[in-house]
Protein backbone atom coordinates (compact mmCIF):
# COMPACT_ATOMS: atom_id res chain seq x y z
CA UNK A 1 0.00 0.00 0.00
CA UNK A 2 1.06 3.29 -0.66
CA UNK A 3 -0.43 5.89 1.23
CA UNK A 4 0.02 8.94 -1.31
CA UNK A 5 -1.51 9.38 -4.64
CA UNK A 6 0.50 9.15 -8.04
CA UNK A 7 1.93 12.66 -8.91
CA UNK A 8 0.21 12.49 -12.37
CA UNK A 9 -3.23 12.19 -10.39
CA UNK A 10 -2.56 15.39 -8.43
CA UNK A 11 -1.10 17.34 -11.31
CA UNK A 12 -4.00 16.56 -13.64
CA UNK A 13 -6.44 17.00 -10.63
CA UNK A 14 -4.78 20.88 -10.01
CA UNK A 15 -5.08 21.33 -13.89
CA UNK A 16 -8.80 20.23 -14.04
CA UNK A 17 -9.58 23.42 -11.55
CA UNK A 18 -13.36 23.22 -11.88
CA UNK A 19 -15.75 20.59 -11.91
CA UNK A 20 -19.61 19.30 -11.30
CA UNK A 21 -20.94 17.89 -7.85
CA UNK A 22 -24.68 16.13 -8.19
CA UNK A 23 -26.65 15.74 -5.31
CA UNK A 24 -29.34 13.05 -6.06
CA UNK A 25 -31.22 10.56 -4.44
CA UNK A 26 -34.39 10.11 -3.23
CA UNK A 27 -34.65 13.47 -1.10
CA UNK A 28 -34.72 14.95 -4.69
CA UNK A 29 -39.06 14.29 -4.66
CA UNK A 30 -39.77 15.75 -0.98
CA UNK A 31 -37.72 18.58 -2.91
CA UNK A 32 -37.20 20.15 1.06
CA UNK A 33 -33.18 19.97 1.07
CA UNK A 34 -31.32 16.21 1.40
CA UNK A 35 -31.50 16.49 4.85
CA UNK A 36 -35.07 16.41 4.66
CA UNK A 37 -35.33 13.26 6.79
CA UNK A 38 -33.53 14.45 9.40
CA UNK A 39 -34.58 17.84 10.07
CA UNK A 40 -38.42 16.90 10.30
CA UNK A 41 -37.49 13.28 11.96
CA UNK A 42 -39.11 11.79 8.98
CA UNK A 43 -39.54 7.57 10.02
CA UNK A 44 -38.84 5.19 7.51
CA UNK A 45 -42.25 4.97 7.28
CA UNK A 46 -42.60 8.43 6.29
CA UNK A 47 -39.36 8.10 3.89
CA UNK A 48 -40.81 5.13 2.16
CA UNK A 49 -43.58 7.12 -0.60
CA UNK A 50 -40.21 9.11 -2.08
CA UNK A 51 -38.88 5.19 -2.87
CA UNK A 52 -42.18 4.09 -4.30
CA UNK A 53 -42.43 7.06 -6.42
CA UNK A 54 -38.86 7.30 -7.84
CA UNK A 55 -39.49 7.76 -11.13
CA UNK A 56 -36.56 9.60 -13.06
CA UNK A 57 -38.00 9.13 -16.91
CA UNK A 58 -35.93 11.89 -17.52
CA UNK A 59 -32.82 11.05 -16.39
CA UNK A 60 -30.58 11.44 -18.96
CA UNK A 61 -26.96 11.92 -17.83
CA UNK A 62 -25.40 12.98 -21.04
CA UNK A 63 -27.15 16.53 -20.59
CA UNK A 64 -25.86 16.71 -16.97
CA UNK A 65 -22.67 15.83 -18.96
CA UNK A 66 -22.91 18.65 -21.87
CA UNK A 67 -24.06 21.26 -19.36
CA UNK A 68 -20.85 20.45 -17.28
CA UNK A 69 -18.97 20.83 -20.33
CA UNK A 70 -20.43 23.44 -20.92
CA UNK A 71 -19.77 25.52 -17.87
CA UNK A 72 -16.64 25.04 -18.57
CA UNK A 73 -16.06 21.96 -15.71
CA UNK A 74 -13.64 18.99 -16.21
CA UNK A 75 -14.86 16.54 -14.01
CA UNK A 76 -18.02 15.24 -12.37
CA UNK A 77 -18.62 13.66 -8.71
CA UNK A 78 -22.33 12.09 -8.24
CA UNK A 79 -23.66 11.36 -4.89
CA UNK A 80 -23.85 7.38 -5.26
CA UNK A 81 -25.49 6.82 -2.06
CA UNK A 82 -26.07 10.11 0.53
CA UNK A 83 -26.99 9.82 4.00
CA UNK A 84 -30.52 9.10 3.41
CA UNK A 85 -29.15 5.71 2.40
CA UNK A 86 -30.64 5.03 -1.10
CA UNK A 87 -28.27 3.06 -3.52
CA UNK A 88 -28.22 4.62 -7.30
CA UNK A 89 -27.11 1.21 -8.28
CA UNK A 90 -27.74 -2.36 -8.05
CA UNK A 91 -25.67 -2.53 -4.44
CA UNK A 92 -25.10 -6.73 -4.15
CA UNK A 93 -25.67 -6.08 -0.84
CA UNK A 94 -28.84 -4.01 -0.48
CA UNK A 95 -32.21 -3.98 -1.77
CA UNK A 96 -32.64 -0.28 -0.85
CA UNK A 97 -31.57 0.83 -4.49
CA UNK A 98 -32.69 2.40 -7.57
CA UNK A 99 -33.11 -1.67 -8.85
CA UNK A 100 -35.43 -2.54 -6.38
CA UNK A 101 -37.72 0.46 -7.43
CA UNK A 102 -40.94 -0.16 -9.31
CA UNK A 103 -39.50 1.85 -11.94
CA UNK A 104 -35.53 1.11 -12.23
CA UNK A 105 -35.67 -2.33 -11.92
CA UNK A 106 -32.38 -3.90 -13.10
CA UNK A 107 -31.76 -0.20 -13.49
CA UNK A 108 -28.04 1.24 -12.91
CA UNK A 109 -27.91 5.09 -12.57
CA UNK A 110 -24.51 5.15 -11.81
CA UNK A 111 -23.41 3.43 -14.44
CA UNK A 112 -25.20 5.36 -17.01
CA UNK A 113 -23.05 8.65 -15.40
CA UNK A 114 -20.12 7.29 -15.45
CA UNK A 115 -20.44 5.86 -19.32
CA UNK A 116 -22.02 9.57 -20.07
CA UNK A 117 -19.10 11.22 -18.48
CA UNK A 118 -16.38 9.37 -20.30
CA UNK A 119 -18.20 9.75 -23.47
CA UNK A 120 -18.30 13.92 -22.42
CA UNK A 121 -14.60 13.63 -21.63
CA UNK A 122 -15.16 14.59 -18.08
CA UNK A 123 -13.02 12.82 -15.19
CA UNK A 124 -15.51 11.07 -12.51
CA UNK A 125 -16.02 11.01 -8.89
CA UNK A 126 -18.30 8.98 -6.25
CA UNK A 127 -19.26 10.69 -3.58
CA UNK A 128 -20.52 8.11 -0.70
CA UNK A 129 -21.81 8.78 2.60
CA UNK A 130 -20.51 7.02 5.50
CA UNK A 131 -23.35 8.15 7.26
CA UNK A 132 -26.44 5.85 6.62
CA UNK A 133 -29.93 6.58 7.85
CA UNK A 134 -31.57 3.54 6.37
CA UNK A 135 -28.79 1.27 7.61
CA UNK A 136 -30.37 -1.26 10.74
CA UNK A 137 -27.02 -1.48 12.68
CA UNK A 138 -26.05 2.32 11.84
CA UNK A 139 -25.89 3.82 15.22
CA UNK A 140 -27.86 6.94 13.39
CA UNK A 141 -29.03 8.02 16.86
CA UNK A 142 -25.94 8.43 18.76
CA UNK A 143 -23.76 10.38 15.96
CA UNK A 144 -26.75 11.69 14.30
CA UNK A 145 -26.16 15.17 13.95
CA UNK A 146 -28.98 17.30 15.79
CA UNK A 147 -30.35 13.85 18.01
CA UNK A 148 -28.28 13.25 21.05
CA UNK A 149 -30.83 13.23 23.46
CA UNK A 150 -31.17 10.24 25.52
CA UNK A 151 -33.54 8.31 23.55
CA UNK A 152 -31.98 8.66 20.64
CA UNK A 153 -29.25 6.75 22.72
CA UNK A 154 -31.46 4.57 24.13
CA UNK A 155 -32.18 2.78 20.43
CA UNK A 156 -28.73 2.89 19.07
CA UNK A 157 -27.58 1.21 21.77
CA UNK A 158 -26.63 -2.88 20.54
CA UNK A 159 -26.27 -1.65 17.03
CA UNK A 160 -22.95 -3.09 15.39
CA UNK A 161 -21.60 -0.71 13.62
CA UNK A 162 -18.84 -2.98 12.47
CA UNK A 163 -21.41 -4.80 11.35
CA UNK A 164 -22.12 -1.35 8.94
CA UNK A 165 -18.44 -0.54 8.10
CA UNK A 166 -18.41 -4.19 6.83
CA UNK A 167 -21.34 -3.28 4.41
CA UNK A 168 -19.71 0.24 3.64
CA UNK A 169 -16.16 -1.49 3.06
CA UNK A 170 -18.56 -3.82 0.20
CA UNK A 171 -20.10 -1.00 -1.24
CA UNK A 172 -16.85 0.84 -1.98
CA UNK A 173 -15.40 -2.10 -3.56
CA UNK A 174 -18.12 -2.59 -5.88
CA UNK A 175 -18.14 1.04 -7.18
CA UNK A 176 -14.49 0.93 -7.36
CA UNK A 177 -14.24 -2.64 -9.29
CA UNK A 178 -17.47 -2.43 -11.60
CA UNK A 179 -17.33 0.82 -13.49
CA UNK A 180 -13.29 1.43 -14.77
CA UNK A 181 -11.05 3.75 -13.18
CA UNK A 182 -12.71 5.87 -11.19
CA UNK A 183 -10.56 9.93 -10.40
CA UNK A 184 -11.99 10.38 -6.97
CA UNK A 185 -13.36 9.02 -4.21
CA UNK A 186 -15.01 11.35 -1.89
CA UNK A 187 -16.23 9.96 1.66
CA UNK A 188 -18.96 11.96 3.60
CA UNK A 189 -18.44 12.57 6.96
CA UNK A 190 -17.35 11.57 10.04
CA UNK A 191 -17.86 13.25 12.98
CA UNK A 192 -14.25 15.30 13.23
CA UNK A 193 -16.41 17.89 16.13
CA UNK A 194 -18.26 15.40 18.51
CA UNK A 195 -17.72 13.66 20.97
CA UNK A 196 -18.96 10.23 20.75
CA UNK A 197 -18.59 9.12 23.98
CA UNK A 198 -22.10 11.80 24.80
CA UNK A 199 -22.70 12.81 21.74
CA UNK A 200 -22.48 16.25 22.10
CA UNK A 201 -20.95 18.98 20.08
CA UNK A 202 -17.00 19.39 21.31
CA UNK A 203 -13.59 18.35 20.71
CA UNK A 204 -13.76 14.99 18.86
CA UNK A 205 -12.36 11.83 19.86
CA UNK A 206 -11.38 10.97 16.86
CA UNK A 207 -13.09 7.14 17.27
CA UNK A 208 -14.92 7.44 13.43
CA UNK A 209 -12.19 6.64 11.73
CA UNK A 210 -12.06 2.83 13.90
CA UNK A 211 -15.66 2.75 13.20
CA UNK A 212 -15.54 3.11 9.44
CA UNK A 213 -11.61 1.51 10.01
CA UNK A 214 -11.08 4.25 7.36
CA UNK A 215 -6.88 2.78 7.01
CA UNK A 216 -8.18 -0.39 6.22
CA UNK A 217 -10.68 1.29 3.69
CA UNK A 218 -8.61 3.72 2.26
CA UNK A 219 -5.95 0.92 1.43
CA UNK A 220 -8.61 -0.80 -0.08
CA UNK A 221 -9.21 2.19 -2.39
CA UNK A 222 -5.60 2.69 -3.17
CA UNK A 223 -5.79 -1.25 -4.17
CA UNK A 224 -8.35 -1.03 -6.50
CA UNK A 225 -7.60 2.02 -7.89
CA UNK A 226 -3.97 3.41 -7.99
CA UNK A 227 -4.44 6.63 -9.42
CA UNK A 228 -7.48 7.71 -7.61
CA UNK A 229 -7.53 10.54 -5.50
CA UNK A 230 -8.93 10.48 -1.76
CA UNK A 231 -10.65 13.43 0.08
CA UNK A 232 -10.35 13.99 3.77
CA UNK A 233 -13.84 12.91 5.33
CA UNK A 234 -13.22 9.44 7.36
CA UNK A 235 -11.01 10.92 10.16
CA UNK A 236 -7.53 10.77 8.62
CA UNK A 237 -5.61 12.60 6.09
CA UNK A 238 -6.76 12.40 2.49
CA UNK A 239 -5.17 13.51 -0.44
CA UNK A 240 -7.29 16.95 -0.47
CA UNK A 241 -8.86 18.56 1.90
CA UNK A 242 -12.45 19.43 1.32
CA UNK A 243 -13.96 23.16 2.44
CA UNK A 244 -17.33 23.03 2.39
CA UNK A 245 -19.17 26.39 1.39
CA UNK A 246 -16.31 28.39 2.23
CA UNK A 247 -13.59 30.02 0.75
CA UNK A 248 -10.35 29.77 2.33
CA UNK A 249 -8.07 32.48 3.36
CA UNK A 250 -5.40 31.59 1.28
CA UNK A 251 -3.44 28.76 -0.05
CA UNK A 252 -4.10 25.58 2.34
CA UNK A 253 -1.71 23.79 4.23
CA UNK A 254 -1.74 20.40 6.83
CA UNK A 255 0.45 20.29 9.50
CA UNK A 256 2.50 23.87 7.88
CA UNK A 257 2.59 22.10 4.39
CA UNK A 258 1.00 22.63 1.47
CA UNK A 259 -1.97 20.40 0.99
CA UNK A 260 -4.05 19.44 -2.41
CA UNK A 261 -7.84 21.58 -1.96
CA UNK A 262 -11.40 21.78 -3.48
CA UNK A 263 -14.06 23.65 -2.20
CA UNK A 264 -17.77 23.00 -2.76
CA UNK A 265 -20.12 25.36 -3.27
CA UNK A 266 -23.81 25.16 -3.65
CA UNK A 267 -26.40 27.16 -6.21
CA UNK A 268 -28.29 28.36 -3.15
CA UNK A 269 -27.00 26.62 -0.08
CA UNK A 270 -28.88 23.65 -0.61
CA UNK A 271 -27.18 20.52 -2.41
CA UNK A 272 -30.50 18.24 -2.43
CA UNK A 273 -33.00 19.86 -5.04
CA UNK A 274 -34.94 22.58 -2.51
CA UNK A 275 -37.77 23.73 -5.29
CA UNK A 276 -39.30 26.63 -2.76
CA UNK A 277 -34.97 27.73 -2.08
CA UNK A 278 -34.99 31.40 -3.85
CA UNK A 279 -31.20 31.91 -2.83
CA UNK A 280 -29.48 31.40 -5.64
CA UNK A 281 -26.41 32.63 -6.03
CA UNK A 282 -25.56 35.13 -9.22
CA UNK A 283 -23.16 33.68 -11.77
CA UNK A 284 -20.47 36.40 -11.24
CA UNK A 285 -20.80 35.45 -7.24
CA UNK A 286 -19.48 31.96 -8.87
CA UNK A 287 -17.08 32.78 -10.97
CA UNK A 288 -15.49 35.18 -8.45
CA UNK A 289 -15.40 31.81 -5.96
CA UNK A 290 -13.80 29.84 -8.87
CA UNK A 291 -11.34 32.71 -9.50
CA UNK A 292 -10.31 32.80 -5.84
CA UNK A 293 -10.17 29.08 -5.67
CA UNK A 294 -7.58 28.92 -8.55
CA UNK A 295 -5.82 31.79 -7.19
CA UNK A 296 -5.29 30.31 -3.87
CA UNK A 297 -3.98 27.15 -5.82
CA UNK A 298 -7.48 25.66 -4.89
CA UNK A 299 -10.41 23.95 -7.15
CA UNK A 300 -13.83 24.44 -7.08
CA UNK A 301 -16.86 21.63 -7.19
CA UNK A 302 -19.97 23.33 -8.28
CA UNK A 303 -23.31 21.72 -7.21
CA UNK A 304 -26.11 20.61 -8.73
CA UNK A 305 -29.33 19.14 -7.36
CA UNK A 306 -31.51 17.89 -10.14
CA UNK A 307 -35.13 17.01 -9.88
CA UNK A 308 -36.86 13.63 -8.85
CA UNK A 309 -37.31 13.13 -12.48
CA UNK A 310 -33.90 13.41 -13.32
CA UNK A 311 -33.37 16.93 -15.08
CA UNK A 312 -31.27 20.07 -14.13
CA UNK A 313 -33.89 22.63 -12.55
CA UNK A 314 -33.51 25.42 -15.55
CA UNK A 315 -32.32 28.41 -12.99
CA UNK A 316 -29.13 26.20 -12.49
CA UNK A 317 -28.95 25.48 -16.47
CA UNK A 318 -29.07 28.94 -16.88
CA UNK A 319 -26.14 29.69 -14.12
CA UNK A 320 -24.22 27.25 -15.56
CA UNK A 321 -24.54 28.42 -19.15
CA UNK A 322 -23.81 31.85 -18.19
CA UNK A 323 -20.31 30.63 -16.02
CA UNK A 324 -19.72 28.91 -19.47
CA UNK A 325 -19.68 31.85 -21.28
CA UNK A 326 -17.49 33.58 -18.87
CA UNK A 327 -15.28 30.40 -19.16
CA UNK A 328 -15.20 30.81 -23.03
CA UNK A 329 -13.49 33.79 -23.10
CA UNK A 330 -11.63 33.41 -19.64
CA UNK A 331 -11.03 29.65 -19.63
CA UNK A 332 -7.00 30.55 -20.30
CA UNK A 333 -6.84 32.33 -16.97
CA UNK A 334 -8.41 29.17 -15.29
CA UNK A 335 -7.57 25.70 -16.54
CA UNK A 336 -4.20 24.50 -15.27
CA UNK A 337 -3.43 27.81 -13.74
CA UNK A 338 -1.64 28.48 -10.44
CA UNK A 339 -1.24 31.27 -7.86
CA UNK A 340 1.24 33.54 -8.59
CA UNK A 341 4.14 35.10 -6.41
CA UNK A 342 2.64 38.92 -6.68
CA UNK A 343 0.32 40.19 -4.41
CA UNK A 344 -2.68 41.49 -6.04
CA UNK A 345 -4.24 45.22 -5.42
CA UNK A 346 -7.81 44.88 -3.07
CA UNK A 347 -10.21 43.47 -4.43
CA UNK A 348 -8.74 41.57 -7.20
CA UNK A 349 -7.05 37.83 -7.65
CA UNK A 350 -3.73 37.16 -9.47
CA UNK A 351 -3.62 33.54 -11.43
CA UNK A 352 -0.32 32.50 -13.66
CA UNK A 353 0.32 29.83 -16.09
CA UNK A 354 3.93 29.98 -17.18
CA UNK A 355 5.17 33.60 -17.77
CA UNK A 356 1.14 35.00 -18.53
CA UNK A 357 -0.02 37.12 -15.06
CA UNK A 358 -3.95 36.86 -15.34
CA UNK A 359 -5.01 39.98 -13.12
CA UNK A 360 -9.04 39.51 -12.14
CA UNK A 361 -10.51 42.47 -10.76
CA UNK A 362 -13.35 41.78 -8.88
CA UNK A 363 -14.92 45.74 -8.97
CA UNK A 364 -13.67 48.16 -11.75
CA UNK A 365 -11.78 50.78 -10.85
CA UNK A 366 -11.74 54.44 -12.37
CA UNK A 367 -9.44 54.95 -14.86
CA UNK A 368 -6.60 52.99 -13.47
CA UNK A 369 -5.43 50.14 -11.62
CA UNK A 370 -1.90 50.34 -9.93
CA UNK A 371 0.18 47.25 -9.40
CA UNK A 372 2.56 47.10 -6.69
CA UNK A 373 5.69 44.98 -7.66
CA UNK A 374 4.89 44.75 -11.30
CA UNK A 375 6.96 47.67 -12.60
CA UNK A 376 9.21 47.52 -15.37
CA UNK A 377 8.12 43.41 -15.25
CA UNK A 378 5.53 43.33 -17.55
CA UNK A 379 6.14 43.34 -21.67
CA UNK A 380 2.78 43.69 -22.80
CA UNK A 381 -0.99 44.00 -21.25
CA UNK A 382 -4.14 43.16 -22.92
CA UNK A 383 -7.77 42.67 -22.03
CA UNK A 384 -8.61 39.05 -22.15
CA UNK A 385 -12.13 38.52 -23.31
CA UNK A 386 -11.22 40.73 -26.32
CA UNK A 387 -7.18 41.12 -26.95
CA UNK A 388 -7.49 44.64 -26.54
CA UNK A 389 -4.10 46.48 -25.54
CA UNK A 390 -4.24 47.92 -22.62
CA UNK A 391 -1.67 50.54 -22.16
CA UNK A 392 0.42 51.43 -19.33
CA UNK A 393 0.60 54.98 -17.41
CA UNK A 394 4.42 56.15 -17.68
CA UNK A 395 6.16 56.43 -14.29
CA UNK A 396 6.52 60.14 -13.70
CA UNK A 397 9.83 60.50 -11.53
CA UNK A 398 8.81 63.33 -9.92
CA UNK A 399 5.14 62.29 -9.77
CA UNK A 400 6.62 58.83 -8.20
CA UNK A 401 8.65 60.17 -5.41
CA UNK A 402 5.77 62.63 -4.77
CA UNK A 403 3.61 59.33 -4.96
CA UNK A 404 5.69 57.21 -2.32
CA UNK A 405 5.97 59.93 0.23
CA UNK A 406 2.26 60.41 0.12
CA UNK A 407 1.81 56.29 0.61
CA UNK A 408 1.00 56.25 -3.31
CA UNK A 409 2.69 55.01 -6.29
CA UNK A 410 5.92 53.31 -5.43
CA UNK A 411 8.86 53.08 -8.32
CA UNK A 412 8.32 49.06 -8.32
CA UNK A 413 4.50 49.67 -9.31
CA UNK A 414 2.87 49.64 -12.56
CA UNK A 415 -0.22 51.25 -13.56
CA UNK A 416 -2.53 50.17 -16.08
CA UNK A 417 -4.66 52.38 -18.28
CA UNK A 418 -8.19 51.29 -18.21
CA UNK A 419 -11.86 52.00 -19.89
CA UNK A 420 -14.24 53.64 -17.94
CA UNK A 421 -16.71 50.61 -18.17
CA UNK A 422 -16.03 47.24 -17.18
CA UNK A 423 -16.24 45.88 -20.67
C1 LIG B 1 -22.10 17.51 3.99
C2 LIG B 1 -23.39 16.72 3.88
O1 LIG B 1 -24.01 16.55 5.11
C3 LIG B 1 -24.23 17.53 2.92
O2 LIG B 1 -25.51 17.00 2.79
C4 LIG B 1 -23.52 17.59 1.58
O3 LIG B 1 -23.43 16.28 1.05
C5 LIG B 1 -22.11 18.17 1.75
C6 LIG B 1 -21.28 18.15 0.51
O4 LIG B 1 -21.43 17.46 2.74
O5 LIG B 1 -21.27 17.17 4.93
Amino acid sequence: MTDAPPAHSVEKFRDWRFGLFVHWGLYSLPARHEWVKNRERLTDEDYQPYFDHFEPDLYDPVKWARAARGAGMKYAVLTTKHHEGFCLWDSEVSDYTVAHTAWGKDKDLVRQFVEACRAEGLGVGFYHSLIDWHHPEFPIDVVHPQRYDEEAQAKAAGRDVQVYADYLHAQTRELLTNYGPIDIMWFDFSYPNRNREDGLPGPGNGKGKDEWRSVELMAMVRELQPDILINDRLDIPGDFVTPEQYQPDGPMERDGVPVLWEACQTLNGSWGYDRDNLDWKSPETLVKMLVDSVSKDGNLLLNVGPTGRGEFDPRALATLASIGEWMRLHERSIRGARPSKYTPPTDARYTQKGDRLYLHLFSWPMGHVHLPGLGGKVKYAQLLNDASEIKRVPNDPNQTAQNTRMGGVSPDTLTLKLPIQRP
